[in-house]
């Protein structure tokens, strides 16, 4: 697969950032072990933040030590993501949410910024 190079400086991104109306809010939201960090890899490769040999694999999301080695999310994670949609840029603001019920408030406390307009 081809790795698409985005090479965006700093100023463009803010920019994108303070118009609203190129900014979406989204994230996932699911049981345990029903992929969403694995499916979250997949979205940093296609915004060319990680590379498609490690994708899916490097579970990026869980990067706190105790995530790595429980192969467990176990807190909220956030990364802007660059996107462009019909020629136009946007930056899709995206929460990786746990799925264990002993973790509920960081997912409640997620779906307050998802808008997912
Ligand atoms: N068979 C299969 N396994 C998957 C798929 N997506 C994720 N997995 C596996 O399911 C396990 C849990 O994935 P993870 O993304 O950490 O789930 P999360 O708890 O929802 O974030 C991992 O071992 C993944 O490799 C899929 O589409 N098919
Ligand atoms: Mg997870």
């Amino acid at each position: 697969m081809a790795v698409r190079i985005i090479e965006k400086k700093i100023e463009d991104i803010l920019s994108i950032m303070r118009n609203p109306a190129q900014v979406r809010n989204a994230g996932t939201l699911a049981h345990v072990d029903h992929g969403k960090t694995t499916t979250t890899d997949s979205l940093l490769m296609g915004a060319g933040l990680l590379s498609p040999k490690v994708a899916g694999k490097a579970l990026a999301m869980d990067y706190v030590e105790i995530e790595q080695l429980r192969q467990m999310t176990v807190k909220a994670a956030n990364i802007s993501l660059y996107f462009e949609y019909e020629g136009k840029p946007y930056i899709i603001n995206f929460v990786d949410t746990p799925g264990h019920v002993d973790f509920t408030g960081h997912v409640t406390r997620s779906l307050r910024v998802m808008d997912a307009r």
